[in-house]
């Protein structure tokens, strides 16, 4: 007996592995006081142009990424000088939905504290680059001024909720765009770490601590993304996200409620198996009420049971591979006290923005004008950021960024819409929308010089990269086809290159891999086609497949329909995890 019980311990500790440790982000987030950390005293301090390492952790929470020029970093290596540091700052901003009045603020902020360009991103908000740490409190506080900021655009929370970016279209829409501001709201945190920090507001004294009563003290194991579809455009791909919601339309024309879905995500690591783009799952159906309650119980399961002890294996999206969608639906229905019921009929047909003038159903019309890559600056014969801010002292309705990087000049009249074309045409715009179907759905991220885990070029190669398959294009019929394009200056995915019909995300410079096959509406992975090819390389190998698909697509087949079926290998393995929708 008693060498039984001498021997458990021993025998247990050999069988049981000892837990894994937290990853380090997890104590800085516990030590951090609600994210403040150091961060007053280090902005403050004017000796450096940089934050310490937990600092640049905590001010992503508040929507800002320590960065540094890479164009310059060899140069400045050799000369002995520090690198040429600067901030990222991203916006939050539910929807998209921002009024003239905020376009001009953020457009003169660009100038004054900024690199003078703005860029739209793939989850509809805008980014500073280049900020320096001088510039960071006038910047928030330029933004505060106008109701605009940057809590939780970044870090381990729910991130810029999506949605569909047209409300005015139809009162469903606007609907669907409510539902997402209030989860947005819903989900922020609650420290008010942020408004101490960069708009010096003073603690209440005897005030009561603070608490997360969502989050916690420790946040979420990883990034949360969230966004709203209304069927049929799936223009925020829904199913790379890690909560959505797929608005369903009632016989009465009505919002009858959700589909919701669980478990997207394209991040991954090149060699890496363990890690991997999923699609997401369609949990069930809810009704409209009960948005908040189904998120609130989502996401805290996600806070509960995703890996602190990996940081690749974080998101919810492996929570949910590893535990299996059931016990997921068990314990979302069990914390929320809602029965998810079977999900309700919907059909994808596209993700593609409109462009040009489009008639409202309040009377009202929008301009959809596509921005390459989302960059708003002055280049000559391109004056983009002069256009929109001419725009946007003269325009009454407001303005919308698109998940595909590009914008809506919304709820213009009939009587303000030749004045908003006028200022187009002149600075030679108007025929922006005029391009080929590929340039109209090509996404990139920003990649290189400012993003710090870029291995190659993405925005700044794209428009050679078209130029290049344009005349392939058109030689073959298909000028006007759309057909999707993204690129990205690594597999984090950050232009959702993975559901592409022509994805290459880069491995080192001037090397990308060639991913051909998803579904245009959003609803397939595609696979590899080639491990390591540079971008003359892939026009090359492009073409015969565009020649071929001209000649032998079935009316009204996709390019990435007709490669799935009749370029790639059928045994290519490669993105096979998740459902299809
Ligand atoms: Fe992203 C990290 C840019 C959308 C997946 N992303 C980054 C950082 C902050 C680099 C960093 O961590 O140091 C990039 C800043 C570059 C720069 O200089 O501006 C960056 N991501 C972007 C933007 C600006 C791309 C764009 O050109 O528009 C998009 C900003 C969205 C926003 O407004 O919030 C952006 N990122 C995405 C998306 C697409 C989406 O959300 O719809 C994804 C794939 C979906 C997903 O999350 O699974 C994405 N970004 C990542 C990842 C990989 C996450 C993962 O699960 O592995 C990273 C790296 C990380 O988190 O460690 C990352
Ligand atoms: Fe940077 Fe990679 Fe995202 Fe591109 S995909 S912005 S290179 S993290």
């Amino acid at each position: 007996m008693s060498t039984e019980s001498a021997a458990a311990p021993a025998s247990a500790s050999a069988i049981t592995p000892a837990p894994k440790p937290l990853v380090a982000n997890e104590s800085i987030k516990a030590a951090s006081n609600f994210l403040r950390g150091n961060l007053a005293q280090e902005i403050a301090d004017s000796s450096t142009g940089a934050i310490s390492e937990e600092g640049g952790q905590l001010t992503k929470f508040h929507g800002l990424y320590m960065q540094d020029d890479r164009d310059q970093r060899n140069a400045l290596k050799k000369a002995g000088k520090e690198k040429a540091f600067s901030f990222m700052l991203r916006v939050r901003l539910p929807g998209g939905r921002c009024t003239p009045q905020q376009w001009m603020v953020l457009d003169r902020l660009a100038e004054q504290v900024a690199a003078p360009s703005l860029r739209l991103t793939t989850r509809q908000t805008f980014q500073f680059h280049g900020v320096l740490k001088a510039n960071l409190k006038p910047l928030v506080r330029g933004m505060h001024a106008v109701l605009l900021d940057s809590i939780a655009a970044c870090g381990d929370v729910n991130r810029n909720v999506m949605a569909a970016p047209n409300p005015e279209r139809s009162a469903l829409l606007q609907r669907v765009y409510e539902h997402a501001r209030a989860w947005s709201e819903f989900a922020l945190p609650k420290t008010r770490a942020y408004h101490e920090i960069w708009l010096d507001d003073t603690l209440v004294a005897g005030g009561e601590p603070e608490s997360e009563p969502m989050y916690g003290p420790t946040y979420l194991p990883r990034k949360f993304k969230t966004a709203f579809a209304l069927p049929p455009s799936n223009d925020v791909d829904i199913f790379s996200q890690d909560l959505g919601f797929i608005a369903i339309v009632g016989d009465d024309g009505r919002l009858a409620g959700y589909n919701v879905t669980v478990g997207g995500g394209l991040g991954m690591s090149h060699g890496n198996e363990k890690t991997f783009p999923r699609l997401a799952d369609v949990l069930g159906f809810i009704a409209p009420e009960q948005v908040n309650a189904i998120g609130h119980a989502v996401l805290t399961t996600q806070r509960d049971f995703g890996d602190r002890t990996d940081r690749k294996h974080a998101r919810l999206k492996y929570t949910i591979a590893d535990r299996g969608l059931a016990w997921f639906r068990g314990e979302v229905e069990r914390r929320s006290g809602i029965t998810l019921t079977a999900p309700r009929r919907f059909s994808f047909t596209t993700i593609e923005d409109p462009h040009g003038w489009q008639r409202c159903a309040d009377g009202t019309w929008f301009y959809g004008l596509h921005i390459l890559s989302g960059r708003i600056k002055d280049v000559p014969g391109w004056p983009m950021k002069t256009a929109l801010r001419e725009i946007a002292a003269i325009h009454l309705g407001d303005f919308r960024l698109t998940p595909s990087q590009n914008l809506s000049i919304s709820g213009v009249t009939d009587a303000s819409r030749p004045a908003i074309h006028a200022i187009l045409a002149k600075h030679g715009l108007a025929n922006e929308n005029a391009r080929s179907g590929l340039r109209l759905n090509a996404l990139s991220c920003v990649a290189l010089p400012t993003c710090g885990l870029a291995l190659g070029e993405s925005e700044r190669m794209l428009p050679d990269l078209i130029a290049k398959l344009d005349p392939v294009l058109a030689a073959a019929g298909l000028g006007a086809d759309a057909i999707s394009l993204r690129v990205t200056g690594c597999p984090n995915g950050c232009a959702r290159p993975y559901l592409a019909e022509i994805g290459l995300v880069a491995k080192a410079p001037n090397k990308y891999a060639l991913y051909l096959g998803a579904s245009y509406n959003g609803t397939r992975l595609n696979r590899l086609y080639s491990p390591s090819v540079t971008p003359d390389d892939a026009v090359v190998l492009l073409t015969p497949i565009i020649q071929r698909y001209a000649l032998e697509r079935s009316p009204g087949e996709g390019f990435g329909d007709w490669c799935d079926r009749a370029v790639l290998p059928k045994d290519a393995t490669f993105h096979s995890v998740g459902t299809k929708a």
